[in-house]
């Protein structure tokens, strides 16, 4: 690796003391002899070894041309926002309140999954021992012998000409048994104000890291050191063609070059909350986990925690902000995309928000679709990628309604004077997305900060199916229900470089985020059964997306109106009866059991029914993929309950 400089006692005897006349500089051991940098922010002396140490390798590596050391202030955020405004990557939304947009080199607008790697000694480590000549979808592995030559590539001198940032950051609340903390070195400061907005970015993660607490080393650089050799889009760094974004778990280092984009580049968020993560908890027996958790209160004021992992852009962030249209239903947030959950003492399984913002996809969100979502970016938020009308709002593709049609709009690629219904093109990205505070949530559960988390109850997984799959399925027991998170599949979205209308496997809605070996991680979920203390919570699925077969729209409204089948969900966990019908795919709700009341014609005879020649099909296609995908690495227990169901499909009469 990058180890054998001896730092600790050049570091100490070298770094000057802070005050206001001198410059602290920092003179770092680099192989060509040693490299100096003047600490343009902070107090390089008082961090503590470790840090110094992570930050000391780096800076002779990446060579920065100044070390700023954040520390999350309002001031700090107003001088990085005042020069990236300066130079041309925020410009100021005048119609709101302290919110700013940016727009990225369109080359750099997603997660790059076919750039992202898992680097471990051991292949089987890192990803399942698939079939012969498969090409496995469930992660990629690098060894570290090629990881080591791709980012010798990449990183040496890699930040010249740029401040390196130093972001200390907790994921979860500060002092929580199920936080975590890291520090991000970045080249990018769109990257620190993002970072500012989705993580607790504290000077307190020194103390924690001073009394010995491990931190994910998070190392993050556009790839475009100065003078630049590439000519800028937007002014937007990044370095497309060679973006690589790898993570080393044994060592809890993430290394990510070319992009700064969303996952990509705000590393608390996939790398380190799911990709590391999900390493960290399969080795100390918890769940990192792609899901949004929310409370459901009924109307006799009995409330319930449940978390739902549907995959990218598929509605986490719409229903963890769900507004009833129920009359005395209340829906509160605690997260929209990630939960670390942890079994107690008691045998409840408690879940904490590891974040402190939502990056939500834009397009889509509307007062209607999501009137929270709307309060919540009102102010101290961050869009990117989004149109910009000529008063200095906000507009994206579904935004219609809530838009003057005389008010011309900017497009996300600057092209202006774009009228809604004339004008080419889309407004904004796909996979544009804002980026505000959880705080300003006005449905923010009082608990979301609760360092215990909350006592989860359910847990759901969807995806987008146009055919075949009914509103809502619950799992005939824990192990059905593991299959049933194993079977997700989804119509691909934005969220990645993908093409849209292909169904994708993401199993667990976990495909992207995965940070080890997936037939392990069946094998952990599957093992959360062996301790017979545990309150396992029930498995369901839902599916807000089915089609009519004729005229083609969704047969179900989605939404507000998803508080039915969350309703219905809460009876369930109560143990009601006469709730439901076995089916071949599990128990759905018996007819009259779900409250349509006031909802108008719905065709729930298709939106419920199970075509068998679909399943056996589907059942068909998930055995292969599982086989193929997961190969020997496929728990026993998951190939059973695939062939159980499979025998219950072949016996459906219709
Ligand atoms: P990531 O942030 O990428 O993880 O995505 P997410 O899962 O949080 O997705 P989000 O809630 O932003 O949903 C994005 C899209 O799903 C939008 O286009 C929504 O309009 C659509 N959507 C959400 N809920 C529903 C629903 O109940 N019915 C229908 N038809 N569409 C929905
Ligand atoms: C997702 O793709 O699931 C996201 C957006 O939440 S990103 O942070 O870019 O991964
Ligand atoms: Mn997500």
């Amino acid at each position: 690796g990058k180890g054998g400089y001896s730092l600790r006692t050049r570091l100490d005897s070298q770094s000057g003391p802070v005050d206001k006349n001198t410059v602290q500089v920092i003179t770092v051991p680099a192989p060509e002899g040693s490299y100096a940098v003047p600490v343009v922010k902070g107090d390089f002396n008082i961090l503590p070894q470790a840090a110094k140490i992570f930050i000391a390798e780096h800076v002779a590596l990446c060579k920065p041309r100044g070390i700023y050391i954040c520390d999350g202030s309002e001031e700090e955020a107003q001088e990085l926002t005042d020069k990236l405004v300066s130079r041309g990557n925020l410009e100021k939304l005048h119609k709101m309140d302290n919110c700013y947009l940016a727009r990225t080199d369109p080359a750099d607008v997603a997660r790059v999954e076919s750039k992202t790697f898992i680097v471990t000694e051991e292949r089987s480590e890192s990803v399942p021992d698939v079939a012969e000549g498969v090409k496995g979808i469930l992660g990629q592995w690098m060894s570290t012998d090629d990881a080591t030559k791709e980012l010798a590539i990449r990183f040496p001198g890699c930040m010249a000409g740029r401040n390196m940032y130093v972001l200390p950051f907790c994921m979860g609340p500060l002092g929580s048994p199920l936080s975590r903390i890291g520090v991000q070195l970045t080249d990018f400061s769109y990257v620190v104000l993002s970072m500012r907005v989705m993580t607790r970015l504290s000077p307190r993660v020194w103390d924690s890291i001073r009394v010995g607490e491990e931190f994910v080393k998070c190392v993050h650089s556009v790839g475009c050191p100065r003078p630049e050799t590439r000519k800028l889009v937007n002014n937007w760094p990044c370095n497309p063609e060679q973006i690589l974004v790898t993570h080393f778990p044994d060592e809890r280092l993430i290394m990510s070059y070319g992009s700064g984009y969303g996952g990509n580049s705000l590393l608390g968020k996939k790398c380190f909350a799911l990709r590391i993560a999900s390493r960290l908890a399969k080795e100390e027996g918890w769940l990192a986990e792609h899901m949004l958790i929310m409370s459901v209160t009924n109307p006799a004021g009995e409330e319930k925690f449940i978390a739902a992992a549907f995959p990218s852009a598929c509605g986490k962030t719409n229903m963890a902000m769900l507004q009833p249209t129920l009359p005395g239903w209340k829906v509160q947030c605690i997260g929209d995309d990630i939960a670390w959950m942890r079994f107690d003492s008691e045998g409840r399984l408690r879940a904490i928000n590891p974040e402190a913002g939502f990056f939500g996809v834009a397009p889509g969100t509307n007062t209607k679709t999501n009137p929270v979502a709307v309060q919540t970016y009102q102010r101290n938020s961050i869009f990117t990628n989004v149109g910009m009308t000529d008063d200095g709002g906000i507009f994206w593709e579904g935004m219609e309604k809530d838009h003057d049609p005389s008010v011309g709009v900017t497009t996300w690629l600057g092209q202006q004077g774009w009228k809604v219904g004339e004008g080419e093109g889309k407004a904004a990205h796909p996979n544009s997305r804002f980026c505000c505070p959880a705080s300003q949530c006005p449905i923010i559960h009082p608990k979301w900060q609760d360092p215990e988390g909350v006592v989860i109850e359910a847990i759901i997984f969807g995806g987008r199916r146009p055919r075949g799959v009914p509103l809502v399925i619950e799992s005939l027991g824990w192990e059905h229900g593991v299959l049933m998170g194993a079977a997700l599949k989804s119509e691909a979205t934005a969220a990645a470089e993908h093409r849209g209308n292909t169904i994708m496997h993401d199993p667990m809605a976990m495909r992207p985020f995965m940070g080890y070996n997936f037939g392990h991680y069946l094998e952990h979920w599957l093992g959360l059964q062996d301790n017979p203390d545990n309150k396992l919570p029930k498995i369901f699925h839902v599916n807000w997306f089915r089609l009519d077969d004729n005229s083609g729209k969704f047969l179900w409204p989605g939404f507000g109106e998803n508080i039915r089948v969350l309703d219905w969900i809460c009876r369930r966990i109560n143990g009601e009866e006469g709730l439901t019908v076995e089916s071949a795919i599990g128990l759905l709700p018996a007819p009259g059991a779900l409250d349509l009341q006031g909802l108008g014609a719905v065709d729930m005879e298709q939106l419920m029914s199970v075509p068998k020649d679909y399943w056996q099909e589907d059942m068909e296609e998930t055995r292969h993929f599982l086989q193929q995908q997961v190969g020997r690495d496929l728990p026993a227990v998951i190939a059973q309950q695939v062939h159980e169901q499979s025998l219950r499909v072949n016996q459906i009469t219709e």
